[in-house]
């Protein structure tokens, strides 16, 4: 690979600003190198990854098993399209509807396309199957969902940052509360409506959890409805809150799940849905795909980062220091007027600053993090998300403990 020359923080950050396309706004930190629960700057100082790339790297940086299976593929057969068979996607499509509990799935690349992909196959299963008249579906979203950034997805934002200056939208889209039960119950009365798509925990709107109870209930007023329950698992699957799913936590099976980002570990973009005969086989060939989706790279990627899940028991592992997290930060909340709250579920938590919005707050307090040693990013002004990969021991989350409440216990806004 090319060998970059040495830079400084400075000199990457300068080249990016220069560049680059200024559609983010990162913490200013550069990175080059991860290992597990860690990844060092350019300039060889070692932090705590508390972000695990929005829960993509859930089985640590650089899996040995995961890197391993890429380099032999990449050496072997790394995409022949869908135009042609291969010997790697039958064995994947068995693998992974096995692991999850369904009859088929469909592979595709990134999150967002996950979520398009799934919209689609609930649309044409509305026309094919329950006999919606030919384009009257609807699709019924949740205030704060975040499902990516395409028109498709933005079309179902309420976020202006998401929104704004990218209409007009995707029409047949209603958007309700997020958990609240007699909204969906009036919602799904349209006898048009072909989904409900919602985020078992909402990741970007801050770690918002819905009422312990909601899934199941949502799960059966859309089954009485005739209506399909579409989980985006995307940020909260793979192990990350503590079960496989997070839809496991009430035993609730979606009619269509979306998986994405840990599916592959964080080395490749893999992303997939997964549904029933009765739901898949309404798309027909030629209907639907992509030039990279279920190529031999990613299959063999996504099966070495479900091992991993397994072999490692990261759901069982998350679920024990997402309690010891959520207990530490609770008894320190007590002490200290900087934090309102301590809220999640397995290792996916979110800390709510004493703040408002749009303040910078929470900024500030991820700046002093990195500088004692730890990576966090805020998805508000207050409220700071604490995601590290699920591979972390219980000293280093004691560890990662101690320094967010020495940083909280210094810091003056
Ligand atoms: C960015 C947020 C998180 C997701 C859920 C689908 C997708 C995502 C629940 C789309 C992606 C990413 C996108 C990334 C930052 C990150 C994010 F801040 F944008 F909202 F995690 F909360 N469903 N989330 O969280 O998957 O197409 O990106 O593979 O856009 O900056 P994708």
């Amino acid at each position: 690979m090319a060998v970059l020359e040495q830079m400084t923080s400075e000199q990457a950050i300068a080249l990016e600003n220069k560049y680059g396309a200024h559609n983010y706004h990162p913490l200013p930190v550069v990175l080059r190198s991860g290992e597990g629960v860690f990844v060092w700057d350019v300039e060889g100082k070692k932090y705590y990854d508390f972000l695990s790339a929005y829960s993509a790297v859930n089985q640590g940086h650089c899996h040995p098993k995961i890197v391993n299976a890429l380099n032999e593929q990449a050496s072997t057969l790394t995409l022949t399209s869908r135009a042609f068979y291969n010997n790697v996607l039958g064995r994947y499509e068995e693998f992974i509807t096995s692991f999850f509990g369904y009859d088929r799935v469909l592979p595709m690349n990134t999150g967002v396309e996950g979520g398009e992909t799934a919209v689609k196959l609930a649309r044409k299963w509305a026309y094919t199957v329950k006999g919606v008249p030919a384009n009257q579906a609807k699709m019924i979203f949740v205030e704060g969902n975040f499902w990516g950034r395409t028109l498709g997805a933005i079309s179902s934002s309420t976020d202006p940052s998401s929104t704004s200056g990218f209409g007009p939208f995707m029409p047949g889209y209603e958007i309700i509360p997020y958990n609240d039960l007699e909204a969906l119950k009036e919602a799904v009365k349209d006898p048009n409506v072909a989904g409900f798509m919602v985020e078992p925990i909402q990741g970007e709107a801050g770690v918002n959890v819905p009422d312990e109870g909601y899934l199941t209930k949502a799960h059966a007023i859309c089954k009485e409805a005739n209506v399909l329950f579409i989980a985006d698992e995307v940020q909260t699957g793979i192990a990350r809150t503590g079960k496989l799913l997070c839809c496991d936590h009430e035993n609730v099976k979606p009619d269509i799940l979306i998986l994405g980002k840990a599916l592959s570990g964080g080395v490749f973009p893999v992303s997939a849905v997964l549904a029933s005969d009765e739901i898949m086989l309404t798309i027909k060939p030629g209907e639907h795909g992509s030039t990279f989706g279920g190529n031999p790279l990613a299959c063999q990627v996504a099966m070495a980062a479900l091992e991993v899940v397994k072999e490692e028991k990261l759901a069982e592992n998350a679920e024990v220091l997402g309690e010891l997290f959520r207990s530490e930060l609770a008894k320190f909340i007590e002490t200290n007027d900087l934090v309102l709250k301590v809220r999640g579920k397995g290792l996916l938590n979110a800390i709510l600053i004493n703040d408002t919005e749009d303040s910078s707050t929470a900024w500030d307090i991820c700046l002093a993090l990195r500088d004692n040693g730890l990576l966090a990013k805020p998805t508000h002004g207050n409220i700071i998300r604490f995601a590290p990969p699920l591979v972390m021991t219980k000293d280093q989350l004691l560890d990662c403990v101690d320094i967010i409440k020495r940083t909280l216990t210094e810091f003056k806004k």
